[in-house]
Formats: structure tokens, C-alpha cells, sequence
């Protein structure tokens, strides 16, 4: 892949009109283009991120067995007149009116479309439990869309659902989803920790928000520090695995502002271990038995008995989560943004000097590009004829993790090799392969 030959509309400067890390940088290395207030096209640099990130949050899905399937944006109000949150829900919906005068609107989330296909298809108390997913774009006509695609109007989102026969039940769905965010925030680098939280217009009385921490994030939080060193790893889906877990983390306190309580904060976190500080929601989960289920009449039966299914809904911002991770992970001593290899939209780049009247390099550039190709290793060669230091400038700021640079004598054997904010060493291209994969999950 030529860099020339790409979509990537790379800006001198950071735009004025961006106030955190994460747009300033979307926006300058072409990652983004806003279209109208709080709306973006993703272009082929950020959208390659965000499909990375999106193949992490799927496979997770899968892992507890969750089903994917597809619901279109377009809902009809009909559904939501019987949950009752037509009017509930407020002007952050999005409401249209067709050629027939009925009343659609985009949806903002799912509950009322994923209960009225459960209760079409779903009969018997046999058939439980049900996990549905799906990876959809959602709009919410938010007051002051801001940070770019952090906090936007039109976002792409992976909200799941369980059904389940009675409370307990559900809670064991819940708690799969629980571990299922620990597993993809790990897989994405991010330490995230899952928070007491308000449920707002979704509902129900049990929810947490999983919160990465950063100074520019919208949600304030307060923990114990302890929290960030309890170790999921050897937690399995068994039920008493899973309800130990959320025990270990409930053992801490951790809560978002609306749930804070500064006399419990100091009686059970002594102050050394007191954390006040900012974070950006990146999941968040809830359990609200049958808020949807009984007004829309989703029942199975149970040996004769009429029973209205317990439902809980799982949300992953995956757009917010491409800034959140920027955020996060942003180089403030180098200045430059540093991708988990696993979402990087590209893992290695391949910088060689070209000239008008010698082209070897060039040559070479795609010889190892065919050979990293071979591996499984993304990788793209900048075949500009800028000069070698704006080339790595460049890289650097798109944040490319490692980088092959041939310069005006380059060796046919070893190649100057860097991983990014780091000195280059000289490599044979099977030893660079290996140090690029050993880096990678798989
Ligand atoms: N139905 C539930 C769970 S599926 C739900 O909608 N939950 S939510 O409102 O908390 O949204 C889920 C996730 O979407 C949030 O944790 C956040 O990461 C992301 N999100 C919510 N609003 C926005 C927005 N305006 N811009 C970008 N991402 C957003």
C-alpha cells in the first residue's frame, strides 16, 4: 500500500476549532472529516481504527456466546409509545416523519426493537437465555455535541441484550457482559474500571459504567486506588466466578459523580487511597429486569405460567473508544500518538528516501513489504519524495508503532528499525518480522 496513493488529507497545523488531544489529532491526520454539527465521516485512516476496535469488541461478544445480528437505524414510534419512553426520552430523539405521515425516528438505542423481535420469536422458558448484539450507528440529538467524536450526535455503538427467566438468572447474563468489557478494554490496552453508576433514561436499579481515566474526560469519578490491581484474568463464565469477580471490584469503592457520597468515600478509603480524578465512559451496563418486557408483553412460559422475561442492555461506545484510547495513550514527552498494536491503523511503515533518477529504495520498500505482507503484517510505505525527516515527523504523528527507515545508503541485509519515540537499530527483516509479531495477540 503507497502512501501517495491514499485518502489521508494530512493538516500543517492542529485546527483552532479543536480543544482536546484526541480531536486535535483525528482532525490533523485526516482521520475524521465533521460534516455538520456533531456528525463526522470517518475516512480511510480513522475508519481502519475503528474496525480494528470493532473486530476486538465482536470477538469478545462471541466469546460469552452472544448472537449477532443487525437492526436497521430507522425505528418505528409505535414501540416506544408502548414502553412508554416516546415522550420520556425527550428531545434528544431524533424524530421523522414520512411520506405516510407516520411517525419514525433514529434510534438512540435498541431495548423496545430487540423486545418486540424476542417477543415474535421467543416462546418457550427453553429457549433462555438470549444474548443479542448487534454494531449499529445510533443518534442522539445531544445539546452540545463537543470533542469530536467523543462526544457527538451520530455514533457507532455495540449495545447487546439478555433475556432471562427470573432476577438471578439475569444477573449471571449481566455478569457475563461484566467480564466480557474487562476482557476488550485489556485487549485494547485500557485499564478500565467498572463503577457504580446512574441509569438515566435506560433504566433499572443495577449499572456500572466502565471508566478509563483522563484528565479531559466528561465524567468525574471517585476510587479507591486498589481498584486498578484487581486482576481478572483466571475469572472464568461459571457463576461463582463471575460473582466473585464483581465482589472483588465491589469490594473498592468506585463511583461516578451522581453517585458520590463524600462521608462513605472517607469512612471507607482512607485518604492516601483516595482517587479524584476525571474519566471517560467507554461502556456501561444495565439490568432492569422487566421495564421493557411486561408494558410490551415479552413473556416465555414456564411449565403453564405466564412469565415476562428479565432484559439487561450492554453498551460500548466503539467510535468514542478510537479518541478515548488517543487520550489515553497519547506520547506527551515525544508529542506523538501511540496505538496498541492490535488497533494501529497501520502496524509497521516502511519510510525509504526516494529520488527522482534512483528508485532502488523504492524497490527495496516493496520487497519488504511483500515480505511483512506475508506474515500477516500491515504495513505501508510512504513512496512521496518528501524528505526523510518529515516523513518520520509524519509517522510519528499518525502514530504508526514501528518503522523501517532506508536512507541514502541503505544495506540489502539490515534495516534501520525503530519502534516509535524509540532509537532505531539495524535488523534482518525475519528478526524485524518476529519482534512485530511477538508484539501481537495472535
Ligand atoms: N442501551 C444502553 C446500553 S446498550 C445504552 O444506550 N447505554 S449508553 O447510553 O450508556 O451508551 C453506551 C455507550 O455509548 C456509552 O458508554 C458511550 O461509550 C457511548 N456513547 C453514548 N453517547 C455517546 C455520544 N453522544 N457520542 C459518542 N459515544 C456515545
Amino acid at each position: 500500500m503507497f502512501f501517495s496513493t491514499l485518502l489521508i488529507p494530512i493538516l500543517k497545523n492542529y485546527p483552532s476549532e479543536a480543544k482536546i488531544k484526541s480531536h486535535k489529532l483525528m482532525l490533523r491526520t485526516g482521520m475524521i472529516k465533521q460534516s455538520s454539527a456533531g456528525i463526522y465521516s470517518w475516512l480511510p485512516l480513522g475508519f481502519k481504527v475503528m474496525k480494528k476496535i470493532e473486530n476486538i469488541v465482536r470477538e469478545e461478544q462471541n466469546k460469552i456466546f452472544a448472537q449477532e445480528i443487525l437492526m436497521p437505524t430507522i425505528q418505528s414510534s409505535e414501540i416506544w409509545k408502548e414502553s412508554g419512553r416516546y415522550e420520556d426520552y425527550g428531545e434528544e430523539m431524533l424524530r421523522i416523519t414520512d411520506r405516510q405521515k407516520r411517525e419514525i425516528l433514529y434510534g438512540p438505542t435498541n431495548e423496545e426493537l430487540i423486545t418486540d423481535i424476542f417477543r415474535n420469536s421467543i416462546k418457550s422458558y427453553k429457549s433462555l437465555p438470549q444474548l443479542l448484539y448487534h454494531i449499529q450507528w445510533k443518534f442522539r440529538d445531544e445539546l452540545r455535541p463537543r470533542f469530536g467524536i467523543m462526544r457527538c450526535r451520530e455514533f457507532y455503538m455495540k449495545d447487546a441484550y439478555s433475556f432471562d427467566l427470573n432476577d438471578e438468572l439475569g444477573e449471571h447474563s449481566y455478569n457475563k457482559f461484566y467480564l466480557s468489557y474487562l476482557k476488550t478494554f485489556k485487549r485494547l490496552d485500557l485499564k478500565a474500571i467498572p463503577m457504580a453508576a446512574d441509569t438515566g433514561p435506560i433504566g433499572g436499579n443495577l449499572s456500572h459504567e466502565f471508566i478509563i481515566l483522563a484528565e479531559t474526560g466528561e465524567s468525574k469519578i471517585y476510587t479507591d486506588k486498589n481498584i486498578f490491581e484487581v486482576d481478572h484474568s483466571d475469572c472464568t463464565l461459571e457463576k461463582n466466578s463471575l460473582t466473585n469477580l464483581r465482589k472483588k471490584f465491589e469490594n473498592y469503592y468506585a463511583v461516578t459523580d451522581e453517585k458520590f457520597n463524600k462521608a462513605v468515600f472517607d469512612k471507607l478509603v482512607t485518604k492516601e487511597n483516595q482517587l479524584e480524578t476525571k474519566g471517560i465512559e467507554v461502556g456501561h451496563i444495565f439490568y432492569f429486569g422487566d421495564k421493557y418486557s411486561k408494558p410490551m408483553n415479552a413473556s416465555v412460559d414456564y411449565n403453564g405460567k405466564k412469565v415476562f422475561v428479565k432484559m439487561g442492555s450492554y453498551g460500548v461506545g466503539v467510535s468514542r473508544l478510537v479518541g478515548a484510547i488517543i487520550e489515553a495513550k497519547f506520547d506527551e514527552k515525544n508529542e506523538n500518538m501511540n496505538w496498541p498494536i492490535n488497533v494501529a491503523p497501520y502496524e509497521c511503515a516502511i519510510l525509504p528516501l526516494v529520488s527522482k533518477n534512483d528508485k532502488t529504495n523504492l524497490e527495496k520498500s516493496i520487497n519488504i513489504f511483500k515480505k511483512l505482507k506475508d506474515r500477516n503484517i500491515d504495513a505501508i510505505i510512504d513512496d512521496t519524495d518528501e524528505n526523510f525527516s518529515s516523513k518520520m515527523k509524519k509517522f510519528n504523528l499518525i502514530g504508526v508503532p514501528y518503522q523501517i527507515l532506508l536512507g541514502k545508503k541503505s544495506d540489502d541485509e539490515m534495516f534501520e528499525f525503530k519502534k516509535i519515540g524509540e532509537e532505531s537499530i539495524k535488523l534482518k527483516i525475519d528478526d524485524i518480522i518476529n519482534v512485530i509479531n511477538s508484539k501481537k495477540e495472535n
